[in-house]
């Protein structure tokens, strides 16, 4: 058959014939277009000069009920190339295949080479005015609300890996200010592991997966960072909470933030006051245990991202202060002995309290990930008036590094006009061209002095809001290659520390560094970070030794007394409950009037009731007003929820759960128990979380063998009487005391 004829459809091998069965429906006839999403109908982008491009707001955005291409012509197919003959080749001329490839071909950019995980949110600052003695930062004076967009993310894993690993994460929040944007790029650990920046390829080449092979994935527990540890101990006090459970963070909401180092604030006055920056999370700072963080990477890998969210999609917006801790700004620099240029340092809150200057409060997601959370650039380098650096020597490698990296990352120096990044305040910053321009810039003399634009832009003094440095002195010194000798202190507040945590924190830590140690395959690295260990504390490193089967070896020198900092303990504290996931195991037969109730009660609560039943759709019968399930037995599992309840039948209500075969999954004393049920109530049991049965469901407690009498296990016949004591337990976040360590 000659190439070009038309062959009949039926004919054709995988077309469609008269026995195919109908394709799906489609809609066909053209509709008006659905109406512009809130950022689509926004002005269109105006130019880094603050005017506007000159093209209407339709054009930047993606409207119109056909389908065009990239130039806006329509399109009569797009799921064909266009070929000679319905089985011919496929012809170069087809221009609408080479630009839609084209395109795809060029969708991923670089991710970034730490961090490179994360999440966000937009939200907006509202100021205290309690920073306005200490600060002339606009952003922080009294009643200031500030646009604000913040990422979450991990720093050892790649974009796709998962988000309950354990790691530091990272707590970065852009301000579009009035006087330009301000960016505070800290973590949700105190200290770094490193206190120079030239020293930040070899702590993150020492973490990232192995060179040969590329793994591990997302964690530390491998030889190259043990080894790394091990020779450089100044990374040793970050180890300690990246090992602590600050490294498993149940929720980005529950997470501490921190600016690390320490920052120098200027007021109107030119007075200055050296500061460290803290977030403080209005839930409380709660973290996961081990077991439930490695199950989660496999059950929902999506955890945190997931949560951060839903959160905000139902409301449960979340919230954090932001808090300085302020020092007197001495040529030293020390605070009470401790050199604030360290940032392998805290300052104990007891020593200089965190004081609260304003909410930020995150309360709409992103339209499009890629737009918003993957081309955000931070750096610490922008700076507002009023908040200025010091000489800390970590802090000058950040300074250089992050629009280093933009640059590779984001193609081209003209990131900052892309729409997460650009500033709200006016811009006249006379950089022209380069990649990726969309500006139309205007005037015919980008460059100062001028006389063309009549001078214009003009400098701007400390008077008319300009960014002018500190003139703080440097002192007249030979350039080397060294430290301070203060820096050499590794110990002590690793000690401090690991002396603030409760018994069942410091447990966990052992744990963690047990399990660690035990992935590494070099005996020598494991002796020589016990050897580290051992100047930290004999217990933390016998305990450790132990779990490795190796000898604990002893102190080198007697250990520094320290006056623990209970602020850094997680445990003890009473939170609110607001935005906690309560699940509720039910099936056909349980009391369905109690779970209605539970689960209004829950909802009235701000928490967030899932009901968990033998399989997905609903529970109970159609004329009895059903139940919708949210996970079944399959799907669902405890690490997703904080609580769990367990409903069983009515009183007086004859059989109350069928077998497994019959969609039920408690038999009472005789018949089987469905596993997974089992398995979600030993594990919350594990984990401890508080937990609640309702009438005959504490056979189901007998079964998995969890004592009714135990600490924070709850049994009853009043639904609101059990819920409002789980709900009481869980503002503790966990039941403490069924951890052993705990006594
Ligand atoms: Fe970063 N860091 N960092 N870092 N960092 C980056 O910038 C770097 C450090 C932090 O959500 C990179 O755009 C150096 C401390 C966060 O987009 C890169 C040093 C702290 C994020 C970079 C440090 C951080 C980054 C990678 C040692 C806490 C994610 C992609 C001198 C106070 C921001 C990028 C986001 C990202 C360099 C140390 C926090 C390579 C050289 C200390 C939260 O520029």
């Amino acid at each position: 058959m000659a190439s070009g004829e038309d062959v009949p459809a039926a004919e054709i091998p995988g077309q469609p014939t008269s026995q195919s069965p109908p394709p799906l429906e489609e809609p066909t006839e053209p509709r008006e277009p659905l109406p512009p999403k809130p950022d689509q109908s926004q002005p269109a982008p105006q130019t880094p000069t603050g005017r506007p491009t000159g093209g209407s707001a339709e054009a930047f955005s993606q409207g119109g009920s056909y389908l065009t291409n990239a130039q806006g012509v329509r399109l009569p197919d797009s799921d064909h190339s266009l070929k000679a003959g319905r089985r011919g080749p496929v012809l170069l001329q087809d221009h609408h295949l080479r630009e839609k490839i084209m395109h795809f071909d060029h969708e991923r950019i670089p991710e970034r080479v730490v961090h490179a995980r994360g999440a966000a949110a937009h939200g907006v600052f509202k100021s205290y005015g309690t920073a306005e003695s200490v600060t002339k930062a606009a952003f922080l004076r009294k009643d200031v609300e500030t646009p604000v967009f913040t990422r979450f993310s991990t720093v050892i894993g790649s974009r796709g890996s998962s988000d309950t690993v354990r790691d530091t994460r990272g707590f970065a929040t852009k301000f579009y200010t009035s006087e330009g944007v301000y960016d505070l790029v800290g973590n949700n650990i105190a200290v770094f592991f490193i206190q120079d920046g030239i020293k930040f390829p070899d702590v993150v080449h020492a973490v990232k997966p192995h060179p040969d092979r590329e793994i591990p994935q997302a964690q530390s527990a491998h030889d190259t960072f043990w080894d790394f540890l091990s020779l450089h101990t100044e990374a040793m006090h970050h180890t300690m909470w990246a090992m602590s459970d600050r490294g498993i963070p149940l929720s980005y909401r529950t997470m501490e933030g921190f600016g690390v180092h320490t920052w120098r604030l200027v007021n109107e006055q030119g007075e200055t006051t050296l500061a460290k920056l803290h977030w403080k999370p209005k839930a409380g700072v709660h973290s996961l245990v081990w077991e439930e963080a490695q199950v989660t990477n496999g059950v929902d890998p999506d955890f945190h991202r997931r949560d951060l969210a839903d959160a905000i999609e139902a409301g449960a917006y979340p919230q954090w202060e932001l808090g300085i801790q302020t020092f007197p700004d001495t040529p030293d620099q020390t605070f009470e002995g401790i050199d604030l240029l360290d940032s392998t340092k805290i300052v104990p809150e007891e020593l200089a309290p965190v004081q609260p200057v304003g909410l930020l409060t995150l309360n709409a997601n992103p339209s499009n990930y890629f737009a918003e959370t993957e081309q955000v650039a931070f750096h610490v380098g922008h700076l507002v008036p009023g908040i200025d650096v010091t000489d800390d020597p970590l802090l000058a490698g950040r300074l250089f590094s992050y629009l280093d990296t933009q640059l590779t990352r984001l193609g081209g120096p003209n990131f900052a006009q892309l729409p997460i990044n650009r500033p709200h305040a006016p811009v006249n910053d006379m950089l022209r061209d380069g990649m990726h321009q969309t500006a139309v810039h205007r005037g015919g003399a980008p460059y100062k002095p001028n006389s063309l634009d009549a001078g214009c832009p003009f400098f701007a003094g400390s008077e008319e809001g300009g960014y002018v440095e500190v003139p703080a002195p440097v002192e007249a010194a030979e350039k080397v290659r060294q430290a301070p000798e203060s820096f050499a202190d590794h110990f002590t507040q690793p000690r401090l520390f690991w002396l603030s945590l409760s018994p069942v924190e410091r447990e966990h830590l052992i744990s963690a560094f047990t399990f660690e140690l035990g992935k590494c395959y070099e005996n020598a690295i494991k002796e020589r970070t016990l050897r580290a260990l051992a100047e930290v504390d004999p217990y933390l490193c016998g305990q450790v030794a132990d779990g490795l089967g190796l000898p604990a070896p002893e102190a080198t020198r007697e250990l520094p007394s320290v006056r623990p900092s209970p602020a850094l303990s997680q445990v003890g504290q009473k939170w609110p409950t607001k935005g906690r996931t309560i699940g509720i195991i039910a099936d056909d037969n349980s009391d369905l009037a109690a779970v209605r109730a539970l689960r209004e009660e829950i909802l009235d609560g701000d928490m967030i009731p899932l009901v968990i039943a033998p399989t997905g759709g609903t529970i109970g019968s159609e004329g009895d007003d059903p139940v919708t399930v949210q996970r079944s037995f399959a799907t669902g599992r405890s690490v997703e929820c904080d609580a769990l309840l367990v409903v069983g039948a009515p009183a007086q209500g004859g059989d109350a759960f069928g077998t497994r075969d019959a969609k039920a999954w408690n038999g009472g004393a005789d018949e089987a128990v469905d596993p997974r049920a089992l398995l979600m109530l030993t594990e919350a049991y594990r984990h401890a979380k508080p937990l609640g049965a309702l009438s005959t469901a504490r056979q189901v407690f007998d079964t998995a063998g969890i004592p009714v009498d135990a600490p924070g296990v709850v049994v009853g016949a009043d639904a609101g009487d059990v819920l409002g004591n789980v709900v009481e337990l869980l503002a503790y976040h966990r039941v403490w005391e069924r951890f052993p360590a705990y006594a």
